[in-house]
């Protein structure tokens, strides 16, 4: 197939559907025979990154290590998927610095903050707001929103099969895939 590489950096709140949807839209490159790989906290903060915290300097260096392997992934010709808080604005940018501008595509996963806490699967904001888990995201440590998202998938309305086909759509628009 004939396509350059890039990233979609899915950004939002715990448990918002980021690593749900990033999944589904891999699952539709693979049968596009687009190879891809999906980098979430699962194989990322359990391995490279399972020196770092949750504190504000931590969560900037797990990001800019991300940001420098998906710049060696996309080196490689391969599309990745990364799934991960992201709650800084000037990390965010700092990783489209590090991959390039063309090559990077922000989609903002929104979701209210209750629809999260409501749908809770592992426990954790339970947790937090008990204070069991300092510097939660959303509780007592900041999400900020992206100014100009490339998509903003709003999980509380749109299905995943909706979100996948939105993202589909802009990627065949920009000539992506
Ligand atoms: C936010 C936390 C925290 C704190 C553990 N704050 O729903 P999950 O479990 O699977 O996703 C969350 C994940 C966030 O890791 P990231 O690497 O994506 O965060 S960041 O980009 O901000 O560095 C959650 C779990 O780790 N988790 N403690 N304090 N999420």
């Amino acid at each position: 197939n004939n396509h350059s590489s890039f990233v979609l950096w899915f950004t939002g709140l715990s448990g918002s559907g980021k690593s749900t949807i990033a999944n589904a839209v891999a699952k539709e490159l693979y049968d596009r025979n687009i190879r891809n790989y999906v980098l979430d906290g699962d194989n990322v903060r359990n391995g490279l990154n399972r020196d770092l915290s949750f504190s504000y300097e931590d969560r900037t260096e797990n990001i800019r290590r991300i940001s420098e392997v998906s710049k060696l992934f996309v080196d490689n010709g391969t599309v990745v998927l990364t799934a991960f808080i992201s709650p800084f604005i000037q990390d965010r940018e700092k990783a489209r610095e590090i991959v390039s501008d063309e090559e990077f595509v922000e989609i903002f996963v929104a979701c209210p903050i209750e629809e999260c806490e409501k749908r809770d699967p592992k426990g954790l904001y339970s947790k937090a707001r008990k204070g069991e888990i300092p510097d939660f995201t959303g509780i007592d440590s900041p999400y900020e929103e992206p100014l100009s998202p490339a998509l903003t998938i709003h999980t509380n309305v749109q299905s995943v099969t909706e979100s996948v086909e939105i993202i589909l759509q802009y990627l065949k628009n920009r000539n992506l895939i």
